[in-house]
């Protein structure tokens, strides 16, 4: 297993003289105002999550946009700050982007564009020429901020995700010098679905800028490589895995993300998890009664609605089990400026206030509790800890790090994942029960199954589960990438 140390070793040794630079659109950590008094956040985003434990252990510089409204109030001159702010090991640089710009390349060409597109979860992406406008723009605000914090040293600048599609081509316009790779931490879909978006081409160009570009499994890597074969002039060598475009080479690999497990590991077995335990329960009147959970930002491929539909089929066609399990859905809204969000928060209030009033009883007891707000972390691990069973039902995802810390904290080796066969990460989870969140009675199936498995089996599926995360953990995808970047790049 690699521990954060080993990773610091590698940097240290494969990286010497290199400043490592990660740049992605939401920042890890969020300055913000409450009362008079400056709180600092961890923003719930899979992106975010994994990548701080990265930076931790090679240090450097994460630039991202400032998005918290006391953000500007902790930085210095050079508008960074030391993170994590009570230990600090690496700098953020904070970008700061007008609302015009926050609206027409976060909320316009990267949400209501590229995220339905690659999803494909029947949401029609919008694509407005002024929106992507503003989006080449912005990139060339984040290209200028990594060319000035660059400078003339040696880097290594790890690109994250769907916002910054134009980047490396921009900044190696500037600088060739600069060793650049992406992760794209959503799916991508096959040439048909890519190509409705009419800047298409200027996408894959500037994607092909990196020097390596990531995936999360194979599958996202070989339509990839399809969408440039059909779209673009280049040359697409599918046995080595690499696109050559204006004689530039870009090696496609894929890298399957995941979570610090010892961290959470360590975390889950706290007293604090115990007491926040009891407090939940005693605030919900739990007593005897089973426990499913689901952790999400509310995002339509989330798969919510579609979940909420299969409790519902549950408790009808096994009425016998009502009173006897809780649903506990947590989620923290997200992109709520945009229509097809307000939209799905509109259909999970309704079908929450619908299955309640259905199926439970006079205010002694209802089916599903619904909390729309960001919780602390020590409240999502006593959730993961007291859940018997725990629904991740997307209906697309690039890999989807709930499972998987689901997983890392149930160091009792108890526990059932629910775990939707369109996640990346039911590629690695095998022993989770597999659903199809579209189909209903099945999905209903799998929570019947989850809460009637015997215990010895629920203990063989959950140790074997937790010895993939393990092993397959957040400092061996950091690994891997630096270590086929150092191959292709300087050679060894
Ligand atoms: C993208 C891809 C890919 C949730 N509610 C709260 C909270 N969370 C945390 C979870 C988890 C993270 O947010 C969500 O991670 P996901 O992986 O599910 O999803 P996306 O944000 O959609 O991320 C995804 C990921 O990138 C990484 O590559 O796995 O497929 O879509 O860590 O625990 N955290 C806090 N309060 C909450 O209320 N603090």
């Amino acid at each position: 297993m690699l521990t954060r140390e080993g990773l610091n070793d590698l940097v240290k040794e494969k990286l010497l003289g290199y400043l490592f630079v990660v740049v992605s659109n939401r920042e890890p950590y969020i300055h913000a105002f409450s009362g008079r008094k400056i709180v600092c956040q961890v923003p719930a985003s899979g992106l975010t999550v994994a990548l701080d434990p990265v930076m931790q252990a090679c240090g450097g510089t994460w630039i991202a946009h400032g998005s918290g409204d006391a953000d500007r109030e902790v930085v210095d001159k050079d508008n960074k700050v030391g993170i994590p702010p009570e230990d600090p090991r690496y700098s953020l640089k904070r970008v700061w982007l007008s609302k015009e710009e926050e609206e027409g390349y976060y909320l316009g060409f990267s949400n209501e564009a590229l995220w339905p597109l690659c999803h494909i979860v029947y949401t029609r992406p919008v694509f407005e020429e002024c929106d992507w406008n503003t989006y080449r723009k912005v990139n060339e605000t984040f290209a200028q901020n990594v060319l000035d914090e660059v400078g003339d040293r040696k880097a290594f600048v790890f690109i994250q995700d769907y916002h910054l599609a134009l980047l490396s081509r921009q900044i190696k316009e500037r600088n060739p010098n600069i060793i650049t790779a992406q992760f794209w931490h959503i799916p991508w879909p096959n040439p048909e679905a890519f190509r409705i978006c009419p800047w298409h081409e200027e996408v894959l160009k500037g994607l092909l800028g990196n020097d390596l570009l990531g995936f999360h499994i194979h599958y996202h890597c070989n339509n990839f490589m399809d969408t440039v074969d059909r779209s673009i002039e280049t040359r697409v060598d599918r046995e080595k895995y690499e696109v050559t475009y204006g004689g530039k080479k870009t090696a496609v690999r894929h890298f399957p993300i995941s979570v610090d497990f010892e961290d959470i590991y360590q975390e889950s077995q706290k007293a604090e998890v115990v007491a926040e335990i009891e407090r939940l329960k005693n605030q919900w009147g739990i007593e005897d009664e089973m426990v499913g959970i689901g952790l999400d930002r509310i995002d339509y491929t989330k798969g919510i609605p579609d979940r909420f539909r299969a409790i519902d089929r549950f408790l009808e066609k096994y009425p016998d089990y009502r009173r006897r399990v809780v649903f506990v859905q947590a989620g923290v809204p997200s992109r709520m400026q945009v229509a097809a969000y307000k939209k799905l928060n509109e259909e999970i209030e309704t079908l929450l206030e619908e299955i309640n009033w259905k199926h439970g009883s006079m205010g002694r007891w209802k089916p599903i509790i619904y909390l729309r707000e960001h919780l602390p972390t020590l409240t999502l691990m006593a959730l993961r800890r007291m859940a018997n069973f725990c629904v991740v039902s997307s209906l697309h995802d690039g890999m989807n790090l709930v499972a998987k810390e689901f997983v890392a904290s149930r160091f009792d080796e108890d526990g059932v994942l629910i775990l939707s066969r369109f996640t990346g990460a039911s590629r690695e989870l095998t022993d989770a029960l597999l659903i199809n969140p579209y189909a209903t009675d099945h999905f209903a199936e799998a929570i019947k199954n989850a809460l009637e498995m015997p215990e010895a089996e629920r203990h063989k599926r959950m140790r074997k589960m937790r010895e993939v995360v393990r092993e397959n953990n957040i400092y061996k995808w950091a690994a891997d990438i630096i270590s086929e970047l150092v191959k292709f790049e300087f050679g060894e």
